[in-house]
């Protein structure tokens, strides 16, 4: 079995120390970090995420590899965020409240980190005066938005519409896998993106017109 497909299962095993070791292995071999993330850890949670759908394993299986999964985020975290590059802006990022989802978020921010970016986290469950106390806080450039579940998508549009209404000129980014380019757009969201790197790509953009 290669490494990266012991990464993957894994992940799907939900086995943390596995995941670690083989992380730390697949880095100290010289694998490259997005192979790592796409093809091992990523695809473990793929796996597991297909499984959930179909009632084929419940949430304590799948919280035990979203554990294993962070834990071979953060053996390549040092490695995503390259220490020294200027900071390009602050982004201020959070998972809507009602929503406990923070795998993808994290993804986000490390890419964000990676780039260049100084990131505050505001964790899950945020409402949206948490949001706007933080855009006061931090004056970030780009506000991010995640959402994983469809009930919580309308409490992205109510964070949006409160933090233009306090702010006119903020500039939002969403995200989250049940949140479209359409959907993005109705809510008066200046930006979408469907995976990590193209969050960096539309953060990127948006900074520039901040
Ligand atoms: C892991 C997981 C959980 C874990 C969360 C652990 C954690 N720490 O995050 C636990 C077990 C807690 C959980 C709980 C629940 N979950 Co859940 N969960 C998932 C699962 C399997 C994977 C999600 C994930 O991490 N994907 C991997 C990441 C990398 O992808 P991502 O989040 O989409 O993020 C990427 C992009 O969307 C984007 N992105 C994300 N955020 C942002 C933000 C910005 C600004 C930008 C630009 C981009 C961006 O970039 C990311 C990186 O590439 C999905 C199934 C699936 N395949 O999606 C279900 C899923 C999301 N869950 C679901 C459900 C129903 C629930 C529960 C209600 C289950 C229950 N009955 O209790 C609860 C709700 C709890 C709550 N209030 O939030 C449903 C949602 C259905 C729906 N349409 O609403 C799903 C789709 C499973 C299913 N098919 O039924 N879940």
């Amino acid at each position: 079995m290669s490494i990266l497909d012991e990464i993957k299962e894994g992940v799907v095993a939900g086995n943390a120390k596995k995941v670690k070791e083989s992380t730390e292995r697949a880095v100290s071999e010289g694998l490259a970090v997005a192979g790592i993330l796409n093809d091992g850890l990523i695809a473990g949670m793929n796996i597991i995420g297909a499984r959930f759908k179909v009632n084929e394993v419940y949430v304590p299986e799948v919280l035990m590899s979203a554990r294993a999964m962070h834990t071979g985020m953060a053996v390549i975290k040092p490695l995503i965020v390259s220490a020294g590059i200027a900071e390009k802006g602050t982004i201020v990022i959070g998972t809507v409240k009602g929503d406990m989802h923070d795998i993808g978020k994290n993804l986000v921010i490390m890419m964000l980190e990676g780039a260049g970016y100084r990131v505050v986290d505001l964790g899950i469950d945020v409402p949206t005066e948490r949001f706007i106390q933080a855009f006061d806080e931090h004056k970030p450039q780009v506000v991010g938005l995640s959402a994983l579940l469809t009930t919580t998508m309308p409490q992205m549009q109510e964070t949006v519409e409160e933090l233009r209404a306090h702010h006119d000129k903020v500039m939002i980014a969403v995200g989250g896998a049940p949140v479209t380019d359409r959907f993005a757009r109705e809510i008066g969201a200046d930006g979408y993106a469907a995976d990590a790197a193209s969050a960096v790509d539309i953060v990127a953009a948006l900074t520039a017109k901040a």
